[in-house]
């Protein structure tokens, strides 16, 4: 039973009722764990003066997570993107790299940033992660290497894409970012491939403010990574590899130790706002939950609805500038697919072609608040502002057409 907070259409913001939250409530509000703890940890770093390069925390960090993860090697990083350019890079990639378009940039920019071109493979529409069969057509002799990515935190066709990269001589790697405590059968991510990145910004499950990981159980993987990382140095004044500034910094790996402490009660919210959504929504033909399967273990991140055209009249976009009215701030992850943004667009005009699934599933994807910080009473509010949408949607439809939408953040 749902309590309708918005019992009727015309008490919709976007025809100038209340909005239903007084402030915004995000897709990635960060979870944050005990501040004492936190606070503690900062205080011992300004004590110790030890604020960056290889300290003390960032390799407690480290050594929690190979222990979390059961990974040989956890490398530290700035962010994710950095993690990922170092990645490529140690890896050896080279000419093409193969990887989905429906992803975030950072995916694409990683590869291109080291002057590599990547080619954007299509998804299989009910995961929304890289199709193996499109990928294997993608291979051509100038590809080196696979990204395959575990959209929303669910493990993509890891087995499948692992036998093509065996059978084909490509380096496989995978941009894990929204899979932090997410496994494969009864294996961590994190194990698969030559390597995974992790994504630890403020707005994922374990954040680090700003953060990034690379797993892996290569040692001489995880020896370039360390070395490139800081600038390729091997000790004062010995410069061995080429490198960068990818670097964490101890107020981050604070914030990590202090989080992942906490990480239970993060994956058991998302999952009681998972449940909850898929209470409300189940006999809504409007909209289609992604599932997540729960023989695996799952971090239930990201709440992703697929509208179903035939049931709702009203787009996908005129539901995300309603939610938006409603301060519920929906997202469109990953609208317009990476092949739609430059340098892509310019560079690949004929992408959009080969990649129907991607250009089908970036237009009917909402990603829905969820996180510590959203309550089951939010989830059901939200729920009751999608029912009272869809009961009214030809009244909506009427009302709404050639009215000056609220300007969205998109
Ligand atoms: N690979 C994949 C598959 C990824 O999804 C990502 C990042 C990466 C690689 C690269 O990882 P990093 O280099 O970032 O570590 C957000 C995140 O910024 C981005 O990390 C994430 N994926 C992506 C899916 O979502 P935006 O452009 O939506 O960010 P933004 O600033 O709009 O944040 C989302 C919402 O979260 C905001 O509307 C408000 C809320 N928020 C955000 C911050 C930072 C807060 O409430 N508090 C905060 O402190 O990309």
């Amino acid at each position: 039973m749902i309590t309708l907070s918005k019992p009727c259409w015309a008490d919709l913001a976007i025809l100038g009722g209340k909005p239903a939250f007084t402030t915004p409530l995000n897709v990635g509000t960060p979870n944050v764990g005990d501040r004492r703890a936190l606070y503690a940890r900062l205080d011992d770093m300004l004590d110790r003066r030890w604020l960056s390069n290889d300290g003390q925390y960032v390799r407690e960090l480290e050594h929690r997570i190979q222990g979390f993860l059961g990974v040989k090697h956890c490398m530290a990083v700035c962010n994710a993107t950095v993690a990922l350019e170092i990645a490529v890079r140690a890896a050896g990639l080279s000419g093409e790299v193969i990887l989905p378009s429906f992803t975030f940039i950072a995916t694409a920019h990683a590869v291109e940033w080291q002057g590599l071109t990547p080619v954007f493979c299509d998804v299989d529409p009910t995961t929304h992660c890289l199709d193996p069969r499109a990928v294997e057509s993608a291979i051509s002799p100038r590809t080196s290497g696979i990204i395959g990515v575990h959209t929303w935190g669910r493990p993509c066709a890891i087995d499948a894409l692992t036998r093509i990269a065996d059978e084909r001589g490509l380096t496989l790697l995978f941009d894990a970012a929204h899979a932090f405590g997410c496994s494969h059968g009864q294996t961590m991510i994190g194990n698969f491939g030559l390597a995974e990145v992790f994504s630890f910004h403020a707005t994922k499950l374990l954040n680090t403010f700003e953060g990034g990981a690379v797993a892996t159980n290569d040692d001489a993987l995880a020896a370039k990574i360390r070395l490139m990382r800081n600038f390729g140095f091997a000790g004062y004044d010995n410069v061995v590899s080429p490198g960068t500034n990818g670097k964490m910094n101890e107020a981050s790996a604070a914030m990590g130790l202090t989080n992942l402490e906490s990480i239970d009660e993060f994956i058991e919210a998302n999952r009681r706002n998972y449940h909850a959504y898929e209470r409300y929504l189940r006999d809504l033909p409007a909209f289609h939950m992604l599932p997540y399967d729960e023989v695996e273990r799952s971090n239930f991140q990201y709440e992703i609805v697929e509208l179903n055209d035939s049931a709702l009249d009203l787009t996908r976009d005129q539901l995300i500038k309603i939610l938006h009215a409603e301060n519920v701030l929906a997202r469109r992850y990953f609208f317009p697919g990476c092949h739609r943004m430059e340098p892509y667009r310019t560079r690949f005009p004929g992408a959009a072609a080969l990649l129907p699934n991607t250009e089908q599933v970036a237009s009917r994807v909402v990603a829905l608040p969820t996180g510590a910080a959203v309550s089951e009473v939010d989830v059901e509010t939200v729920c009751g502002i999608l029912r009272t949408v869809v009961d009214n949607q030809r009244i909506l439809c009427r009302r709404l057409s050639g009215a000056t939408w609220p300007r969205s953040k998109e």
